[in-house]
């Protein structure tokens, strides 16, 4: 019979077995959200950042069918150079395994595959959230509804400017998601410091964090996930006016190209790194990086915590 089961990395496997931290991070990113080639050059960086600050990296995707916690180099490369890598939701996963496909896991996938694994930590760059025409198009991303029902901290800069950053507040209240600003009470908006809303919670400390993990285990109420927003310092945001201003045209593009569906954050993504030449680029890489030392603190907190 075929083996679908989910391949561990033996460094992953290793650090899951001790109870040593682990960090997951998702390969969407790596293919559809990053330009090539820096996309690979990034994907090692993000690893290299997570374990510097003491943790395990766990990249999840999926390569030839088969689902991977734990990507090595060539399938990290793999996932990052070949062409007709899908964009894989939960809901795909099954299918794709059936199929024998190459495909890059999004926040919700990712979040599921590493609920499922053990993993309680998990760093990106920005969730998937309710797309501005939603009222039309009912394009909320899968993250959200993913994020209600799996137990994992996800460490972001909020999500992008690109998507209705009210509506998807409002939706993660509905859903029981938690949020919690890290060192802020400013809800993040991915390129720039500050998306324009207010947070009720706000954490300064790696270890608060793990103890708010902690506190989620010991009570057994809530079962969901929680979004640790991660801000950029405001010298090291986009400059606003610039991001105003790609974001306008951007939307238009979307408009004129007739973009719909799951190719409208890869599109604008894609937009914003030639249209301001590098700049967002670099805002986005910095923003990973940042977030993947944070959510290895917390692993490394959390691990403490549970020993
Ligand atoms: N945010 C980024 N870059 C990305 C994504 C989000 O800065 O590449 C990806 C994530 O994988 C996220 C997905 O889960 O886009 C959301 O896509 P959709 O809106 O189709 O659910
Ligand atoms: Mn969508």
């Amino acid at each position: 019979m075929t083996d679908f089961h989910i391949r561990y990395g033996s460094e992953v496997a290793d650090a899951l077995r001790d109870g040593r931290p682990v960090v997951a991070l998702e390969s969407t990113i790596v293919s559809h959200g990053l330009p090539r080639p820096d996309n690979l050059r990034v994907a090692r960086e993000i690893e290299q950042a997570v374990r510097d600050a003491g943790a395990v990296p766990a990249t999840i995707g999926m390569v030839g069918g088969r689902l991977v916690v734990g990507l090595d180099d060539a399938e990290l490369t793999r996932l990052a150079t070949v062409d007709g890598v899908a964009k894989l939701s939960v809901r795909d996963l099954a299918l794709a395994a059936a199929t024998g496909a190459d495909g890059a896991t999004t926040v919700a996938a990712t979040s599921a595959v590493a609920a499922a694994a053990g993993i309680a930590v998990f760093a990106t760059g920005g969730l998937g959230g309710v797309h501005r025409e939603a009222a039309q198009t009912f394009d909320e991303s899968a993250d959200l509804v993913t994020l209600a029902r799996t137990p994992i901290a996800v460490v972001c800069a909020g999500v992008k400017s690109i998507l209705d950053v009210g509506a998807t507040l409002e939706r993660l209240e509905t859903l029981g998601v938690g949020v919690v600003g890290f060192g802020t009470r400013r809800f993040p908006g991915f390129f720039i410091t500050d998306g324009g809303f207010d947070l009720d919670w706000s954490l300064e400390s790696a270890e608060q964090v793990a103890d708010v993990l902690v506190a989620r285990e010991q009570q057994r109420v809530h079962h969901g996930g929680l979004i640790v927003a991660n801000p950029l310092p405001t010298d090291e945001q986009l400059d606003p006016q610039l991001h105003d201003r790609t974001l306008a045209d951007g939307l238009a593009l979307l408009e004129r190209d007739g973009v719909t569906g799951k190719a409208v954050t890869p599109y604008l993504l894609a937009h914003f790194h030639s249209a301001t030449e590098g700049a967002s680029l670099a805002v986005n890489v910095r923003i990973i990086l940042r977030n993947a030392d944070l959510a290895a603190r917390i692993a490394v907190a959390a691990a403490a915590r549970r020993a």
